[in-house]
């Protein structure tokens, strides 16, 4: 077989060194090569001759043999009549060019733009930070006790420790990051890449994307944060979308509140997407809890505010009826270019 192997690496070389400026003589390598009594032809017969064990190697060998005469072929073809003296070209070059294939924008981040703008145009401001992140701006900062389940190693991804260093598991720590180099009033929100330990699966994914809005000033009230977050669902999704705020709870807001959106699917009849309720969970909120202002320095008798949180995904979700998370991250054209012409 050894010495076949070496009489395809010749003919490889014979192949590359061959030129064909005439459409006559890119015929002659193909009858020599690939014609039905061509070489490629010739060494396949081979195959009889090589020992069982050594077959399937023989069989790879066999066919990047010929895939290189095809590929060879196509080039020979493609730029014959190119380097003729005669003046003429087979090609003629006052055709238009051939389209270069155009992109699309991932859907999440065309998601995240349209958040930005809608919250952009209320008078925040965008604010980033990084994914690498120390214990108090992730947690001790939000008010999450040292044993908070969330701080546990199965949850969170740890870089280090001692001192701890971890993927953030929300983009809270940046908003800690703008509290401590600004002072009040803060509008800002941060969107981002968070890490979570989490098994990867159609419902959960060890990262995702957030949008977390920040507003610190005197007199913020609840109402500040429902009309607002209102406003933002209605840019999103459209006029006739419902809201509803359910009690929760967040170590770092209080009170806390969850906001459902009406089904965007079903328009509130019931389907699999809301389980039957017309309802959906967009986001978490809440008043910013004393704590966190007072840790960093805000005076918490004289200003309050609101915070949330939302998942991009989620949102993507329910605007676009994709229901799988692992869609977004298996750079799948057919999947991306399904979004091609959304601004
Ligand atoms: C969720 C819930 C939330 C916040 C995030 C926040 C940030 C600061 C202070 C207080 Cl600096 N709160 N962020 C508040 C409530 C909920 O996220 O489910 N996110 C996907």
């Amino acid at each position: 077989m050894e010495q076949i192997v070496q009489q395809i690496e010749q003919y490889k070389q014979e192949m590359q060194a061959f030129e064909a400026h005439t459409p006559d003589l890119v015929e002659a390598f193909r009858i020599k090569y690939l014609g039905t009594k061509g070489l490629v032809k010739t060494v396949m017969g081979e195959m009889k001759n090589v020992p069982v064990e050594q077959k399937k190697a023989f069989g790879q060998v066999l066919n990047e043999f010929k895939e290189f005469a095809e590929q060879r072929y196509a080039l020979l073809k493609e730029h014959a009549g190119e380097q003729t003296d005669t003046g003429t070209s087979a090609k003629d070059i006052t055709l238009p060019g051939d389209l270069f294939p155009v992109g699309t924008r991932h859907p999440l981040n065309l998601v995240k733009n349209q958040i930005i703008s809608i919250f952009r145009r209320l008078g925040f401001a965008v604010a980033e930070g990084p994914e690498i992140e120390d214990d108090w701006h992730n947690f001790g900062a939000m008010n999450l006790p040292e044993d908070h389940p969330a701080r546990d190693m199965q949850d969170t991804f740890y870089i280090n420790q001692n001192p701890d260093w971890l993927l953030r598991t929300h983009t809270s720590s940046v908003q800690a990051r703008v509290m401590e180099n600004q002072k009040p009033p803060i509008r800002v929100i941060c969107p981002g890449r968070v890490y979570r330990n989490e098994t990867i699966s159609a419902r959960a994914h060890c990262f995702f994307h957030q949008v977390e809005g920040l507003y610190i000033d005197e007199n913020v009230s609840f109402a500040d944060l429902k009309q607002t977050l209102y406003f933002f669902v209605q840019e999103m999704f459209g006029q006739h979308v419902k809201v509803r705020f359910r009690p929760s709870y967040f170590p770092f807001t209080e009170p806390s509140a969850e906001m459902d959106i009406s089904c965007q699917i079903c328009g509130g009849e019931g389907c699999n997407i809301c389980k039957h309720t017309g309802w959906v969970e967009i986001l978490g909120s809440g008043m910013v809890h004393p704590k966190v202002l007072e840790n960093f320095g805000i005076d918490s008798t004289k200003y309050t505010g609101f915070a949330f949180g939302m998942g991009v995904e989620r949102i993507t979700q329910l605007k676009y009826q994709v229901n799988d998370l692992r869609l977004y991250s298996q750079n799948d054209v057919r999947f991306l270019k399904q979004f091609t012409g959304v601004i």
